[in-house]
């Protein structure tokens, strides 16, 4: 018997490629609605500790692109945490938690949830949970203490909530945050 999820989700792949645009880069893999054809999809992927210096995954649920000049991504913003290169294990035990947080959906604003990413960059690789509207007070506060206990975050660790229309504009590397957890 398959055990079926809330929503329908879909999982994305990025990978660096210097002579294509950011959009030409990302590719649809495939995507699932039960917890088995989860678990069957992430035993045949590596883990973000294993992808290349440039690559990104992102879950989204079904017919939200994770760019943010989709509709649903507009308004939002994201939960973002920075962990720095050796820290491997945090790496893919906070990816498993925050796409275990999201398909389950059980905190109270989950309508709120769009999708999560994970960039593996050089320096600082990247973990978000983007939201649909970075207005709605509680909806995002609710999220962000809900992913401080799912992901057994350390008080090492900070969640910074930043609006994706600041992150579209940063110059240089500092996007203001508006919550910090
Ligand atoms: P990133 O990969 O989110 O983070 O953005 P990084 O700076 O740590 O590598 C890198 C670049 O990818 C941005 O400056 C944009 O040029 C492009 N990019 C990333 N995202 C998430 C988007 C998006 O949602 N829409 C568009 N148009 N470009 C994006």
């Amino acid at each position: 018997p398959h055990h079926p999820l809330n929503s329908q989700w879909t999982l994305w792949y990025l990978e660096n490629d210097r002579t294509k645009s950011w959009e030409d880069m990302l590719h649809e893999v495939t995507s699932f609605d039960t917890v088995e054809n989860f678990w069957s999809l992430v035993s045949h992927i590596k883990p973000p500790s294993d992808l290349k210096v440039g690559s990104d995954y992102c879950l989204f649920k079904k017919g939200i692109r994770p760019m943010w000049e989709d509709e649903a991504n507009i308004h939002g913003g994201r939960w973002v945490i920075s962990l720095n290169k050796n820290t491997k294990l945090d790496l893919d035990n906070f990816w498993m938690d925050s796409m275990l947080c999201l398909i389950g959906e059980t905190c109270e604003h989950s309508n709120e949830l769009c999708g999560a990413v994970v960039n593996i960059r050089g320096k600082t690789n990247k973990i978000s949970i983007w939201t649909a509207d970075g207005a709605n007070e509680a909806g995002v506060l609710e999220i962000g203490r809900v992913l401080r206990e799912g992901l057994r975050m350390d008080s090492v660790y900070v969640l910074k909530y930043q609006l994706h229309k600041d992150t579209k504009v940063k110059q240089g590397s500092t996007v203001k945050s508006i919550y910090t957890l």
